[in-house]
C-alpha cells in the first residue's frame, strides 16, 4: 500500500474485556463503559456480546445516544415501543439513534450463540432530544474494499476510497478489517479524533512494528495525536479487528444505565418521562415486546 499516513498513532492504554453478565443470562466483554475505562468521548459502551436463547435485553428504554449493532454470529431480533421490528444477521448493522426516547427488546433469534458487537455513541447536547431514528444496513449493501491482502467492511466514514451510506450525527469512522497473514495496513484517521482498535480474532501488531502483538478481545487506545493508524499481520492466520474514531463532543456526561445526558437535573426530568410515559416515551405505556411474552418474562 502505499504511504497515506505521515504520523502514524501508537498504542496508548490495552484493556482486555472479559466476559461479564448483563441483561438476562447474556454475556458480554465489556471494554469502554466498565469502571476503568467509563467514557472515551464520544464512546460510551463497547460490548462484543454472547447470548443463547430464552436469555437477552428484555424490553428497556435508551435516550440521549446512538447504539450500533455489528452481528458477528446468528441473529438478533429488536422490536420497539412504535412497532419497529426487524432481525439483524451476521454481517447486518443496526444504527440506531435513540434521541429523545426508544424503548425496545433485543433478543436472540436462532439457535446456539448469537455473536456481535454494540457500541454506544453519545450524542451533543443540541441532539439528545431528536426524533429518533434506525438506519439498517443488510450484509450484502454493507459496503466493502479489498487490496494488498486486506478487507474492510465499511460501517460509517470511508477507507480505500469507498465511502459508507449511514449519516453519523456525532462524526464516526467504524471500520472492520480483516488481514491476511503477510499483510500490512495504513487508515487515515482525522487529527483531532478519538480512536480505538478492537480485536476480533487473531493476533496483530498495531502503531509501531517492533511492539509484541496483541492478541483477541483487547481494546487499544490510539495516542490523540497522529494522522492515521498502521497494523500488521505477522501471524499464520487472519487477523481481524475493528477501528473505530469520533470528533471528541467535550461536553459533561451524566449516566444514568441507558440514559445518557449532560447533567443530573436532566437525568432526573428524564426518570421522571420515562416513569410518565411523557416527552417521547408515551407509546411505552401500553406497550410490552412480543419476544418478551415468548420468553415468558
Ligand atoms: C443492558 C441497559 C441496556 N449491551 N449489547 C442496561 F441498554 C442494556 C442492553 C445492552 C445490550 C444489548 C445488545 Cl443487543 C448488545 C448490549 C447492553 O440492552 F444490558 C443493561 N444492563
Ligand atoms: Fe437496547
Amino acid at each position: 500500500m502505499s504511504n497515506v499516513i505521515k504520523e502514524p498513532r501508537t498504542v496508548v492504554r490495552k484493556f482486555l474485556a472479559r466476559p461479564q453478565r448483563e441483561g438476562v443470562g447474556a454475556t458480554v466483554r465489556r471494554s469502554i463503559g466498565r469502571f476503568e475505562l467509563k467514557y472515551f468521548d464520544p464512546f460510551l459502551v463497547l460490548d462484543e456480546f454472547s447470548v443463547s436463547g430464552p436469555a437477552g435485553f428484555p424490553d428497556h428504554p435508551h435516550r440521549g445516544f446512538e447504539t450500533v449493532t455489528y452481528m458477528l454470529q446468528g441473529a438478533v431480533t429488536h422490536e420497539d415501543f412504535e412497532g419497529h421490528k426487524g432481525t439483524i444477521e451476521a454481517g447486518d448493522l443496526q444504527w440506531m439513534t435513540a434521541g429523545r426516547g426508544i424503548v425496545h427488546s433485543e433478543m436472540p433469534a436462532g439457535q446456539g450463540t448469537q455473536k456481535g458487537l454494540q457500541l454506544w455513541i453519545n450524542l451533543s447536547s443540541k441532539h439528545k432530544m431528536i426524533e429518533p431514528r434506525y438506519q439498517e444496513i443488510t450484509s450484502k449493501d454493507v459496503s466493502e474494499a479489498a487490496k494488498d491482502g486486506i478487507k474492510v467492511r465499511i460501517i460509517a466514514g470511508e477507507a480505500l476510497g469507498i465511502k459508507s451510506p449511514v449519516y453519523t450525527r456525532t462524526p464516526t469512522m467504524y471500520l472492520d478489517f480483516t488481514l491476511n497473514p503477510g499483510s500490512h495496513m495504513q487508515q487515515p484517521i482525522p487529527v483531532s479524533w478519538n480512536a480505538f482498535v478492537y480485536i476480533l480474532e487473531g493476533e496483530g501488531i498495531f502503531g509501531n512494528p517492533r511492539s509484541s502483538p496483541i492478541t483477541a478481545h483487547h481494546l487499544l487506545l490510539l495516542d490523540g495525536s497522529g494522522d492515521g493508524l498502521e497494523a500488521w499481520n505477522k501471524s499464520s492466520k487472519s487477523l481481524r479487528f475493528i477501528l473505530v474514531g469520533g470528533e471528541p463532543l467535550g461536553e459533561p456526561v451524566v449516566q444514568f444505565g441507558p440514559f445518557v445526558m449532560n447533567s443530573q437535573e436532566e437525568i432526573d426530568q428524564t426518570v421522571e418521562d420515562y416513569e410518565n410515559c411523557t416527552n417521547g416515551f408515551e407509546k411505552a405505556r401500553h406497550w410490552k415486546s412480543e419476544s418478551t411474552s415468548v420468553f415468558g418474562y
